[in-house]
């Protein structure tokens, strides 16, 4: 079992929950390589009053026809959705031009997201410099802050919001895969071990078997013992660097069926 809800979040909740009297638009950071498992229900239900833009994030690491897939889905849905690589400025700055289409005069939005979907990147990335911190780990953001994009757009950065009990045991797993739980909260072996039989059960791309890799990358101890647990840490952010190559998780068809 793979959970993770700290006292943060639950703060963030309500904040997000007060702050958004305050907003025109809400954000939607979602990882493209789980779109259906990244998309956290209670943030849906929260903001569901509210004009909402869906940025899909790591675009640059998941299956681009799967990606346009989901974008399709979106549209059909009547919601506004673009796929990005977070750290680039320019797929970026569409957000902006899409809040000032929707509000001329002046727009507030606020950022949403599960921890480590990027919204911290995307604030940076329509900033042009480092202003809000990041970090390849779940949790880096513990309380709101507005940035001012321009004189008339305003943007709110947030902490990442899971949900308080992840449904699944396979978005459990997946949430973990792509770094949306802290590493001391799941076994990296099962994660790992999953991972693989998920993407090669499903044809979804080409990772090696986790056994292969550990015996290649010579994941040895004194005495000749296999680190397994190294292997698989290792296995895992090899996964998430796109080392691997683009793979996404969830598509449309099969994301009821999680
Ligand atoms: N390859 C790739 N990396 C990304 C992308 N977006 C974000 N990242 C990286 O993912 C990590 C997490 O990004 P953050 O912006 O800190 O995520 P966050 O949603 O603010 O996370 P919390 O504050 O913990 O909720 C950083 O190392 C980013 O560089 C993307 O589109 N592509
Ligand atoms: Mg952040």
């Amino acid at each position: 079992m793979i959970q993770w809800y700290p006292g943060h979040m639950a703060r963030a909740t309500r904040k997000v929950g007060e702050a958004l009297r305050l907003v025109d638009v809400v954000v939607e950071a979602i990882d493209a390589r789980v779109a259906h498992s990244g998309a956290n229900p209670a943030l849906n239900r929260l903001t569901a009053h509210k004009r909402r833009i869906v940025a899909l994030t790591r675009r640059d690491l998941a299956d681009p026809k799967t990606t346009r897939r989901w974008l399709d889905t979106y549209a059909q849905r009547g919601i506004d959705a673009i796929a990005i690589d977070a750290r680039e400025q320019r797929g970026v700055a569409r957000i902006v031009t899409m809040l000032a289409a929707a509000n001329p005069a002046s727009a507030r939005a606020m950022g949403v997201g599960i921890p480590n979907a990027g919204k911290s990147t995307i604030v940076n990335a329509l900033l042009k410099r480092a202003a809000a911190k990041t970090e390849r780990r779940a949790g880096v953001t513990r309380r709101t802050q507005w940035f001012r994009l321009s004189p008339r757009i305003e943007l709110m950065d947030t902490p990442g919001i899971l949900m308080p009990k992840i449904a699944s045991q396979t978005s459990q797993w997946k949430l973990a895969a792509v770094g949306a739980v802290p590493s001391e909260r799941y076994d990296p072996q099962e994660v790992a071990g999953r991972l693989e039989r998920w993407v090669r059960q499903r044809d979804l791309g080409r990772v090696p078997p986790l056994d292969a890799f550990t015996a290649e990358r010579g994941f040895v101890q004194r005495g000749g013992k296999v680190d397994a647990h190294t292997a698989a840490q290792s296995y895992l952010r090899a996964f998430d660097q796109g080392k691997f190559g683009r793979i996404s998780l969830e598509s449309p068809d099969d994301a009821e069926a999680t």
